[in-house]
């Protein structure tokens, strides 16, 4: 079962936003990705949310579109393991959902790309999850 962020989930997940060279301050690392629940139950079908907030407000931001993910093992020296990744309807604002085949319990890395709307780079980010046996 999915957990709401806990003191845990926020030791256990991190986040991280690259910009590139010569962005002026204004711009993509004004976004930040976080994850909605950091533990998940393994399996084929395991879906995984993760929070778009704008740092700025604390916002959370909608209608960004999602283009590139990719989720590895590398938290668990598995980088090369990687897993097919399905995006899901937003349901609800700044929250954006995925199905993922979890085949392995351990340490997942879930990297993040998104155009977001007013914002011309493209917002980078990762949360590591933890699926459970
Ligand atoms: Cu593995």
């Amino acid at each position: 079962m999915k957990r709401n962020l806990s003191v845990r989930a926020v030791v256990a997940a991190f986040a991280v936003l690259t910009v590139p060279a010569g962005t002026a301050l204004a711009g993509a690392g004004d976004y930040e990705f976080q994850p909605v629940a950091s533990e998940v139950k393994h399996g084929s079908q395991a879906e995984v949310a993760v929070r778009l907030v704008d740092k700025r407000s604390g916002n959370p931001v909608s209608g960004a579109v999602i283009f590139t993910t990719r989720m590895d093992m590398a938290p668990d020296g598995m980088e090369m393991m990687t897993t097919s990744v399905e995006n899901l309807p937003e349901t609800e604002s700044g929250i954006y959902r995925f199905r993922a085949n979890l085949s392995m319990a351990g340490g997942w890395r879930f990297k993040v790309a998104a155009k977001v709307q007013g914002e011309p780079d493209t917002v980078q980010g990762e949360v590591v999850l933890k699926a459970l046996p």
